[in-house]
Formats: C-alpha cells, structure tokens, sequence
C-alpha cells in the first residue's frame, strides 16, 4: 500500500532531518511537511501545508484534502521553554495531542507517531539505567504533558484500536538544525560555539549526567519503529531509548581531543539545572531491542566527531 505522511511541527530540530528521511524512502511527493512557520528551504517536488496543531478545523481540512495513511506530531514546546509559559506548553503538548488522536480516529488514519521524553521520569524515578516501568513522578509542566499524553496514547490504542507508536527521546544532538527551548541543549550548542569562538560556558554543572542520543541515531529508531509489525510492540504508551549517557565534563574532554584548545566554564545558578536534576541519568531500553530490534550506533567519540566534521564541512 502507497504511504502517504503528514509532518506536523515539521521545521524543528527533529522535524527537518525526519523529513529528509522519510522524504528519501517513500518519495518527494508522499510526504507533507507541516508547520506554523514556513520552510526556511523547500525544492520544487517538495509539498508543505501551513498548518497549526491547536486548529481542529483546519487540520481536519488538511487531512481530508491529503488522505494521510501516518500521521508524524512533533510541534511541541519543550523543557526549559515550557516552565516559562506552562500555560501554552499544556495546551500545545496536550491539545494538539488530543486533536490528532480524535481526528485520526474519525478519519481513519492508519498510523500515529507522538514522540515523549525522558522528561516522564521526576525525582522518585531511579537515576540509573531507569527501567521502562518505575515510579514516574515528573515535575516540569514539559514532562508532566508528555506523561498525559503517554497514558492518552495507550488509552486510545486500547479504547479505539489507534496504532500509535512512541519512544522516549533522550536529548537529541545534531548539526543541521538547532534545538530550542530544551535542557538538553548544551550538548548542541556546545559544538557551535567550539567551532565558532573555541570556548562554551555550559548552563548544567560539569558532573550532570543525561542520556543523548545522535540525530541519525534517533531519526532510524523512529523508522525502525513505525516499520515494525504491529504484533511485535508490546508498549503503546511510549518506548525507552537509552542512547548515550554523559556529563558536560565528558563531552568537553571529548571536545578537546578533536580542538584542544576548546575552554569549557560553568554558569550556576540556571534554572535548567533543577529540571536536569530531576532527569534520569541512564536509562534501560530492553523492549526497544526485544520489540523491534533497537541497536545504537554513535557512541560519545563517534558523535564529537560526526558533528565537528559536519559543522566544519557546511561552515
Ligand atoms: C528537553 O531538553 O526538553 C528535550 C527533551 C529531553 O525532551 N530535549
């Protein structure tokens, strides 16, 4: 059968490079971007519809014009942002959720992808290779919307058959597009501003450890997932991914055997730190690997590398 896929929130950090992916393995022409701002780039073949999450009529529109068969809704407001107007961050995360779970199910579409975070676990959740199923008690209005939405999820695949598929995003780190708004993003940011001025002065302490994972890393986990059989996933609230687990002092030193002149400071004092604090520091992902088969590839080294390389080529 003939996919036809719906980005939605399709010009962030995860957005773009999902985009070029399934862009590549099911044609210009089947997959539809989607944002409330436009594209800073789009080729000719390429189609994108404004759209906005939170417009119940308008998606509707856009959904009976382009019969999607997947649906992928990664407008979100994120961590860090989300403390600033937990407001719009619950109603975004929330409602935008909401209007595609029942839209899909009025309208029929095959497949959801809704991506949550490590942001579900909260202070009482083991900091160390925290397993799927453990005290969940998160304390950011961010992860408080994803743990919400996770039990919507699972809700509306038992109580309406809805094949919806999630994982658990740990920080994501990449060259192409910036993240904003997360705690994560010092991991990002950190590479930029290496390149650009040889120093960063990091807003999480140095011994604040988090799981991250690599953007080619998280960009195949997600295909990987909403490639598997239905039968094979035995989670429908949202999967674990482990990723890479490391402190700003490990990536720094990572850093410097690359550019060792790279100075790395410390700010205290920021709120990020507390949301981080609250945060695993690894994470298990054994269903991922049974369910669907779930390998890392980029390790700490191969992601340093990856992104100098990368930032250094397209400068
Ligand atoms: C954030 O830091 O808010 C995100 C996340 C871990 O979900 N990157």
């Amino acid at each position: 059968m003939k996919e036809t896929i719906i980005i939605l929130g399709a010009n962030g950090q995860i957005g773009t490079e999902l985009a070029i992916a399934l862009r590549k393995k099911f044609g210009d022409q089947q997959v539809i971007t989607s944002d409330i701002r436009e594209p800073q780039t789009l080729s000719e073949n390429e189609i994108f519809e404004p759209a906005n999450v939170l417009d119940k009529d308008g998606l509707q529109s856009l959904f009976l014009q382009h019969k999607p068969t997947q649906i992928y809704l990664l407008a979100a407001m994120l961590s860090a942002t989300g403390e600033q107007y937990p407001q719009k961050a619950w109603d975004l995360n929330m409602n935008g959720l909401l209007n595609i779970l029942d839209l899909a199910v009025e309208l029929g579409i095959k497949k959801i992808f809704w991506p949550s975070s490590i942001a579900v676990f909260g202070p009482h959740s083991p900091k160390k290779d925290t397993p799927q199923y453990c005290v969940m008690d998160p304390n950011s209005i961010y992860g408080i919307s994803k743990l919400a939405g996770e039990r919507l999820s699972e809700y509306y695949y038992n109580k309406h058959g809805l094949d919806i598929r999630s994982i658990r995003y740990p920080g994501i780190i990449s060259w192409k597009t910036q993240p904003g708004g997360g705690t994560t993003d010092y991991a990002v940011h950190i590479f930029f501003e290496a390149l650009r001025t040889g120093k960063y002065e990091c807003f999480l302490s140095e011994d604040t450890a988090l799981p991250m994972m690599y953007m080619e890393d998280a960009v195949r986990a997600t295909i990987q997932l909403m490639d598997a059989p239905a039968e094979n996933l035995t989670i429908r609230s949202s999967y674990n991914l482990a990723g890479v687990s490391f402190t700003p002092h490990e990536i720094a030193e990572e850093i410097k055997k690359i550019l060792p002149n790279f100075e790395m400071s410390y700010k205290e004092g920021d709120p990020r730190q507390a949301i981080a604090n609250s945060w695993p520091q690894s994470i298990e992902d054994d269903y991922a690997r049974k369910d669907w088969n779930w390998e890392l590839k980029f390790d700490l080294t191969a992601i340093a590398t990856d992104m100098i390389n990368n930032l250094k080529t397209n400068e």
